[in-house]
């Protein structure tokens, strides 16, 4: 039989208060944990009112399915953390009140306590298992990509700006049939249809820059070179306006590198590229569409690229 723990009672004399006491403490330091547990659940409860804002923990709602799933993911994890800091919080608390010094006592000396050890030991170790499985689930629906998307888009990104290629295939050897292409002056919009799987394939002229729509979720670096980084989603959910920018320290001009992406309906998207390669502006197909032809989200930012006005007072705006 193994010891479960060893404790050394101190040889100090007890000079313990009446035997009822202690079993008063531990019934008041009960309902003081108690109070605790209640007081954190009543706060999850009234604050669930509107889950996604409480428990969105800084996450924008996603516009794709995968966003969608990597959105429960981070939720559900946050949840579990919470659920174990609540825990820990409340040991800790408990332990505060019910082994508060009383009186000049030595209290007892546990050296060590096998079942305990063994519960700590394990406990972080499913925890890690759990979330690295799911982990792994969600990643690997996220990068899937399919031999047939619906619309294929080249995302060419250069210091510092974006240029969108709609292709007629997949891979370098596909045509571009339209493009967008973004100034200092225009903030380049990347049209897309709901409804329909999309293929995203990036290459960069230069560095190393980084696509990254905050509402899809989801940033992939766009490497220079041969190094053609894919990545699908399999339809756009919600049509809008949605900032996109550049998630890579790429040079000076890397906080100026935003587009937008625009998700129109299939049928708009349609028409959009057709006016596109019968050679409209990419502006004159957006109105010819019914959608702002300027971006909604961001605009360009003054550059001042022939001004030697760095560290100025009044320069910056
Ligand atoms: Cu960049």
């Amino acid at each position: 039989m193994v010891a479960r723990s060893s404790e050394v009672r101190p040889t100090a004399v007890r000079r313990s208060a009446s035997p009822g006491a202690g079993g008063r403490r531990g019934r008041r330091a009960g309902r003081l944990a108690g109070l605790g547990f209640g007081g954190a659940a009543l706060l999850i409860l009234l604050t669930g009112c509107d889950v996604n804002s409480a428990f969105g923990f800084g996450w924008p709602q996603g516009i794709t399915p995968e966003s969608r799933r990597m959105y429960d993911l981070w939720i559900a994890s946050c949840i579990a953390a919470l659920v174990v800091g609540v825990f820990v919080w409340g040991l800790i608390f408990w332990c505060v009140v019910r082994y508060r010094k009383r009186g000049n006592e030595l209290p007892v000396q546990t050296r060590y306590n096998l079942p305990m050890e063994f519960l700590y030991t394990i406990a972080p170790v499913l925890i890690v298992s759990v979330l690295f499985y799911y982990t792994a689930v969600v990643q690997t629906d996220v990068v899937k990509t399919t031999s047939n998307p619906d619309v294929t888009v080249e995302v060419v990104a250069f210091k510092w700006n974006w240029q969108f290629n709609y292709r007629d295939g997949q891979g370098v050897d596909a045509n571009t049939t339209a493009s967008v292409l973004g100034t200092s002056e225009v903030i380049p919009i990347l049209v897309l249809p709901t409804d329909r799987s999309i293929r995203f394939e990036e290459t960069s002229k230069d560095v190393i820059h980084s696509f990254w729509v905050p509402e899809m979720l989801f940033k992939r670096d766009v490497m220079p070179g041969n190094i053609r980084n894919v990545f699908e989603v399999s339809s756009l959910e919600s049509e809008g306006a949605y900032v996109g920018r550049c998630a890579e320290l790429c040079g000076s001009y890397h906080a100026f590198m935003n587009f937008e992406l625009r998700v129109v309906s299939p049928e708009n998207f349609d028409r959009f590229l057709a006016a596109k390669q019968g050679g409209a502006s990419t502006q004159d197909a957006l109105t010819s569409i019914g959608e702002e032809p300027y971006a909604v989200t961001t605009r360009p930012f003054e550059t001042r690229r022939t001004e030697h006005n760095f560290n100025q007072a009044g320069a910056g705006s």
